[in-house]
């Protein structure tokens, strides 16, 4: 399974998990992390390098709170060959697409299957954010999860398409308790994998 096991062995357990935010320029990546950082709408400039933030989150209705190290990578054409350096020892990926930019869909598919394919992403979980769901032109669940093909993934990989509005943060403690559900799940089985392996 790709890099998991070795890297998952390596881990202390009390490390920040290391989710990288991807998807088109102005998809609302930096406006996700910033809601998340601040608890309030934060209005940012064009990322021409990546921000990073550790944040304990809370996830939905779990009283939980994980601590997160989250990476927001600039969308750029020219900057999505640097993904893969930052998603080199993830345990997760938020893919961020604007639901109401039906034109960049296609684009936005691309891109989102060209970096879970990589070897090393083979089996990271993906948190698919559907944002921009206030806008009255924004796609509906299904017509998201059909044009951006999620069920080509491939069986290796877990994902969950979360409808959200990044402004007001609207569906982002859900998508992470999601996304956070999927990394231990995904640990679990690496775990079972290691002992199986040395028996
Ligand atoms: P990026 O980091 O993916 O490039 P940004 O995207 O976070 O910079 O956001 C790009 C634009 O989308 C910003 O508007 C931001 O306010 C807007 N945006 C982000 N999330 C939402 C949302 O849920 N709903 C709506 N309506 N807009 C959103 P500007 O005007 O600054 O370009
Ligand atoms: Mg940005």
């Amino acid at each position: 399974m790709g890099n998991g096991l070795s890297q998952f062995a390596r881990l202390p357990p009390f490390r920040p998990l290391h989710v990288v935010i991807l998807g088109l320029d102005c998809a609302g990546k930096t406006t996700v992390l910033y809601r998340l950082r601040f608890d309030e709408f934060v209005n940012a400039v064009p990322t021409k390098g990546f921000n990073t933030e550790k944040i304990k989150v809370s996830l939905g209705e779990s009283r939980r709170t994980p601590s997160f190290r989250f990476w927001d990578v600039g969308g750029q054409e020219k900057l999505r060959p640097l993904w893969r350096s930052y998603t080199r020892c993830a345990d997760g990926i938020v893919f961020v697409v604007d639901s109401a930019d039906a034109e960049r869909i296609e684009e936005a598919k691309t891109e989102l299957h060209k970096i879970t394919r990589l070897a090393e992403n083979q089996g990271v979980p993906v948190l698919v954010v559907a944002n921009k769901q206030d806008l009255r032109n924004s796609l509906s669940m299904t017509e998201m999860e059909n044009m951006l093909a999620l069920g080509e993934l491939g069986a290796a990989a877990s994902w969950h398409l979360q409808p959200a509005c990044a402004i007001i943060g609207e569906g982002l403690p859900e998508g992470l308790g999601k996304l956070h559900a999927m990394i231990t799940e995904r640990r679990k089985m690496l775990r079972r994998q290691k002992k199986n392996k040395t028996r």
